[in-house]
């Protein structure tokens, strides 16, 4: 588990425990299901949160996902955050108005297996990695131009091992078919989503496998509204906002797919802190969960706004 100084982070069953307890004191707005398991037979929970919940409303739906990476522990906090608000602030006529307007959907831990196995010792193991043989790295498993430019790893040793194949990973097969099954008459209803990592304090936006701001996939009318908004949301919260790739070249990542396959205004948000001084950086003491996840309460709002654009 969390050791003893940093018990305030959940882990996997607490955040299971976290959202069974949302939806029971918020049944009406709230509605907790599965899109599937771990390689290890976890589940993979989601939070479906909007009036009426219960029915398929034709609102503009918002996708966030967190902990793809094991080790990121704070992006589970930040998923949880999002819920809390959510439901616990409904009777704010501002929060009202998002919740009555959208269908939001908070995956909170997409990684379990390596979650779980990055703290189950007591002591943090830095791991990064789905725990399928020696691991593979999710965020370079998912299929759109898979494996094309030098982004990832076939060695099953590295920290960007892309997998055998795309979406050998059970973790990213089952998101795949979540966001899929959005797809109703034809139309993606999923409009926007941020995939919360840390750390270095960034807003990142597709793509991350050119460094080209319009090629296959991507026109500059498109491009320049990821800047408008990424900017938005980055001034917002104090990060840096930056086209993906100028970080540095993946592919197989979630917003690649998420944009080159569905048209989802997608970003990545590497969270706090913004210079970590290497694995410290990911195990940031819980005392700054509260802030560093309302520190994006403003980016979440711009992002539901953008939704219904
Ligand atoms: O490398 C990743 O998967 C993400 N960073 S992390 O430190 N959390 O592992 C960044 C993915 C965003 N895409 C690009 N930078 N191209
Ligand atoms: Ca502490
Ligand atoms: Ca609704
Ligand atoms: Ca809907
Ligand atoms: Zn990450």
């Amino acid at each position: 588990d969390f050791p003893p100084e940093d018990q305030g982070y959940h882990n996997y069953d607490e955040m299971v425990a976290e959202l069974d307890a949302t939806v029971a004191d918020h049944p009406d707005i709230a509605a907790k299901s599965s899109i599937g398991t771990s390689f290890e037979g976890r589940d993979i929970p989601v939070l479906k949160i909007s009036d009426n919940v219960g029915q398929d409303e034709d609102e503009p739906e918002v996708l966030f996902d967190c902990n793809q990476h094991a080790r990121e522990h704070l992006t589970t906090e930040m998923c949880l955050h999002i819920a809390k608000r959510f439901t616990d602030n409904y009777s704010d006529p501002a929060v009202k108005d998002m919740v009555d307007n959208r269908e939001v959907w908070i995956i909170p831990v997409v990684n379990p297996d390596g979650s779980v196995y990055d703290v189950e010792s007591g002591q943090y193991r830095g791991w990064r990695k789905n725990r399928q043989d020696s691991g593979t790295d999710l965020n370079r498993n998912w299929g759109y131009k898979w494996g094309c430019c030098g982004g990832s790893s076939d060695d099953p040793n590295d920290e960007t091992y892309r997998g055998a194949a795309a979406w050998s990973a059970p973790e990213t097969a089952a998101m795949r078919d979540f966001i899929d099954s959005r797809v109703v008459g034809g139309q993606q209803q999923i409009k926007a989503a941020i995939d919360f990592h840390t750390y270095s304090e960034l807003v990142l936006w597709p793509f991350g496998h050119t460094t080209d701001d319009v090629t296959e996939g991507m026109t500059q009318e498109e491009y320049d509204r990821f800047a408008r908004v990424g900017q938005e949301m980055a001034e917002s919260n104090g990060y840096t906002p930056q086209q993906s790739s100028d970080l540095y070249i993946t592919d197989g990542d979630s917003l690649d797919w998420m944009w080159g396959q569905h048209k989802i205004l997608a970003y990545t948000f590497e969270m706090y802190p913004a210079n970590g001084g290497g694995l410290d950086g990911f195990y940031p003491p819980d005392e700054v969960i509260e802030q560093e996840t309302a520190r994006n309460d403003g980016a979440v709002d711009i992002l539901l706004r953008e939704a219904g654009a």
